[in-house]
């Protein structure tokens, strides 16, 4: 597929997919959605990738749905048309771990993408913010439901209600991202951050995502039994075995992702 809406490539075992709009602050329409989430299909099946970075551009990683595009639709087209949604599900579905590298403009759809990978590592000119109640509508691809999980109710409900923005700093207090770096650093951190996630053991490291999201939703009682299930699980894993004796004779281990 000829690609015009992202940039790919890749580092090393680093997978990385620019968004490439920057004309309308990359937002996201059908198309560009449709390379993104097969890019991220074509990476987690790729064996030499271990970790994927999605990125914007330094003035934004993404101003939300196009607006252009959807501003004319019907329910019935939306329903129908739900690139959105089913690209979002197509990365949620995804085993190895995503980084958002985020800068500058998050907002909206732009904000539930980020919220839909595993980690944030922001600049410190992110501004995020669901802006949908600008536009006579709501957050439609997790917003409401995800930003709420992430940041209490409260706020989300205000960030929501009100269309306004929250700064990076803000953001790294309340948990939605895991990191705020200088403006100039953002991508080289979640570049490192990529790499050291991609020198670990890829079977613990796609169960632990696995768990992560799993037993975010599930009832803590549910949620133990379920990692503890995946915990058993990797015993029988070479990698374990190698882990766990490479420790003992002090040496590096030597990871086979078996
Ligand atoms: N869509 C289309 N074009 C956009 C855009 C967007 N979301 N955001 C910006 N642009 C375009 C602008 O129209 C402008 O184009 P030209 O005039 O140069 O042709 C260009 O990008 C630069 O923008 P500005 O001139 O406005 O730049 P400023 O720095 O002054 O302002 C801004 C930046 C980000 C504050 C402003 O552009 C803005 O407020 N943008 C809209 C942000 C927004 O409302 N985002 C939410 C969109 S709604 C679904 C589920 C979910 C969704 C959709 C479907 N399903 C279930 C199917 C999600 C919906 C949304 O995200």
């Amino acid at each position: 597929m000829a690609l015009e809406n992202i940039v790919v490539s890749r580092e090393d075992s680093v997978g990385l997919i620019q968004l490439n709009r920057p004309k309308v602050l990359n937002a996201l329409n059908g198309a560009l959605m449709e390379e993104l989430a097969a890019a991220v299909d074509e990476f987690d099946h790729d064996s030499a990738i271990h970790c994927i970075i999605i990125h914007g551009t330094d003035r934004a990683f993404s101003a939300g749905a196009d607006i252009e595009q959807m501003s004319a639709a019907t329910p019935a087209m939306m329903l129908e048309n739900s690139w959105i949604n089913r690209n979002f599900e197509r990365l949620r579905r995804a085993s190895k771990p995503i980084i958002a590298a985020v800068s500058g403009y998050c907002l909206g759809g732009g904000c539930e993408l980020a919220m839909t990978c595993d980690m944030v590592i922001a600049s410190e000119t992110a501004q995020f913010g669901q802006p949908e109640i600008n536009l006579g509508v709501i957050p439609g691809a997790g917003g409401t439901a995800r930003l709420a999980r992430a940041i209490g109710k409260s706020r989300a409900m205000e960030l929501i209600l009100s269309g306004g923005r929250m700064s990076a700093k803000e953001a790294e207090m309340r948990g939605l991202v895991s990191r705020v770096v200088p403006g100039e650093l953002y991508l080289e951190e979640a570049k490192k951050l990529a790499r050291e996630i991609a020198g670990k053991p890829p079977i613990a490291v796609r169960f632990a995502k696995e768990s992560i999201n799993k037993v975010y939703e599930l009832p803590l009682s549910e949620g133990l039994d379920y990692e503890s299930r995946l915990f058993y699980t990797l015993f029988s894993t070479e990698d374990q075995k190698e882990g766990m004796s490479a420790f003992l004779a002090k040496r590096k281990p030597h990871w086979k992702g078996k």
